[in-house]
């Protein structure tokens, strides 16, 4: 990279701004899970918007593919540089303002650089409540979220990141700045250019600001830890509480024996809550605003279950320090697997009433044709996602776990796709699934995506190689 356009880059974001030194670029250029690494000539960062978009148009000017960054926490590779050097990485972790709480309109207005906890922070000290939660939610950034649409934990009740959003503020690959940061619940005046930007993975602008819907604080939750014989089971119990609790059921978690089991090993102080040995579990949590009733509830809507036999054993959390640990036992699966093997991860969707037969459809056919790899299934059973993974040893050699992760991408995948499904539910395309989609989306669907991206990023500089 010429001289010229460092010099031009610091005169805008101040020398502190850019990372220059390799030893300190490391934790820019690698993501967490260590799947991908590249090379960046330099870490811009800016403190503001007018910032970013000066920073847009010296990179348009010159021709600088620009990388966007906000926590680094991504699952699919889309925050990382390519090895060729030329791609500038733009992070957002100088942007960290809380700008607006409207307590009235019920609204909270950031920038996109601010940590997702911060935003529940900052919701909690206005006394309400923002409730897109996550295992990364003490380093992943709004940005980052909004850019993949990110699900987590309490999508059964509150939807995912596209639906928390109601305004945007995106700094175009030209450095124009579009400022939608309206905090409107109603607004139709033309095509949903916020939901455009939502999801796109950095690849169609630079999200700098955004406004979020807030909600009346739970102000009683309640949380158990059910074990079944099956997914199966699991899976009617799900229809069942819903019925029953309507919104106050806002999670319900999955997860296999395999996975209670890899937690307990790997992730100290993590123990399951249940004496006896069973199939598959559930963590279920009833949170309201109104908490009145919202015990005896839970206790009623699993009473009937356990006495049918569909689930075989509940404990209901006596305080909050039991609520955690049970939390703390879902939320250790991505550390306990990173801890284990290497994981050949699948993030997959499908309509709940055929999760159950997909389960046992992929489970036998991983068996056929893969046998003795352990499957790790958990997930936001609520929203129909399942973290479908499969878990190679630690000291699988690059040339087969590449050869593996094919395998078991297409055998999983096809099936996923085969029952109306999605091969990436909540953790976006990035570099991981980008090969995959043309095989699974249409010519139309791909067509149009990929006619969207000339229009806005005519030069192909926003995050080439990611998605599309
Ligand atoms: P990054 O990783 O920095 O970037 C992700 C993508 O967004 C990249 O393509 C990047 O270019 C782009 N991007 C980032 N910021 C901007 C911006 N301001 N403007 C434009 N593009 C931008 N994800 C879930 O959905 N649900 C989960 O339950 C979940 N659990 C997780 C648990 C753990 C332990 C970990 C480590 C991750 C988990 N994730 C989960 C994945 C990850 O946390 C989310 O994808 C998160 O939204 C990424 O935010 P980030 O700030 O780290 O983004
Ligand atoms: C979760 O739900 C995350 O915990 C991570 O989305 C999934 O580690 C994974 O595969
Ligand atoms: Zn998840």
């Amino acid at each position: 990279m010429d001289s010229e356009l460092i010099r031009r880059l610091a005169h805008v974001v101040g020398d502190d701004g850019l990372v220059l030194d390799e030893a300190a670029q490391a934790p820019y250029v690698e993501d967490w899970l260590r799947k991908w690494r590249g090379r960046t000539p330099v870490v811009v960062r800016p403190r503001n918007t007018t910032e970013v978009a000066a920073v847009m148009r010296l990179c348009r000017q010159s021709g600088t593919p620009v990388v966007p960054q906000g926590g680094n926490t991504g699952m699919s590779g889309g925050a990382a540089p390519d090895d060729s050097g030329a791609q500038v990485i733009l992070s957002l972790n100088r942007m960290k303002r809380i700008r607006e709480v409207d307590t009235v309109n019920n609204t909270i207005t950031v920038d996109a650089g601010v940590l997702l906890a911060d935003v529940q922070n900052a919701a909690r000290d206005a006394g309400r409540h923002f409730p897109l939660s996550l295992g990364a939610e003490g380093s992943c950034t709004i940005g980052g979220n909004l850019a993949t649409n990110a699900g987590g934990t309490a999508v059964l009740r509150y939807g995912n990141t596209r639906d928390l959003a109601l305004g945007l503020e995106v700094v175009l690959p030209d450095g124009r700045v579009w400022s939608g940061l309206r905090g409107l619940r109603k607004d139709n005046t033309g095509y949903d250019l916020r939901g455009l930007f939502i999801g796109s993975e950095g690849t169609l602008g630079i999200i700098t600001g955004a406004v979020l819907k807030l909600y009346p604080r739970p102000q009683g939750r309640v949380t158990a830890w059910v074990g079944a014989e099956s997914c199966d089971a699991v899976v009617s119990l799900l229809t069942r509480l819903q019925a029953r609790c309507g919104e106050r059921l806002t999670a319900f978690e999955m997860m296999s024996a395999y996975c209670v089991g890899l937690v307990s090993r790997h992730v100290s102080g993590a123990a399951c809550p249940l004496a006896g040995e069973h199939a598959c579990h559930a963590l279920i949590e009833l949170s309201d605003a109104a908490p009145e009733g919202l015990a005896e509830l839970l206790e009623q809507s699993l009473a009937g279950p356990l006495e049918e036999g569909l689930i075989a054993d509940a404990a209901i959390a006596a305080n909050e320090s039991q609520a955690k640990a049970m939390w703390r036992l879902r939320e250790g699966i991505s550390q306990a697997q990173v801890r284990a093997g290497k994981a050949v991860k699948h993030d997959i969707a499908l309509p709940i009433s055929r999760l159950s037969a997909f389960i046992k459809e992929a489970d036998a056919a991983v068996a056929r044709e893969f046998p003795g790899l352990p499957i790790v299934n958990f997930g936001h059973v609520g929203d129909g996602n399942l973290h479908y993974n499969v878990l190679l040893p630690l000291d699988v050699p690059h040339e087969e776990y590449v050869h593996l992760t094919a395998g078991l991408n297409r055998c999983v995948h096809d099936l996923v796709v085969q029952r109306g499904g999605s091969i990436s539910a909540e953790h976006g395309v990035g570099q991981l699934r980008r090969d995959e989609l043309r095989r699974y989306k249409s010519t139309v669907e791909m067509d149009l995506m990929l006619m969207i991206k000339r229009a806005l990023d005519p030069d192909q500089l926003m995050n080439p190689g990611k998605l599309l």
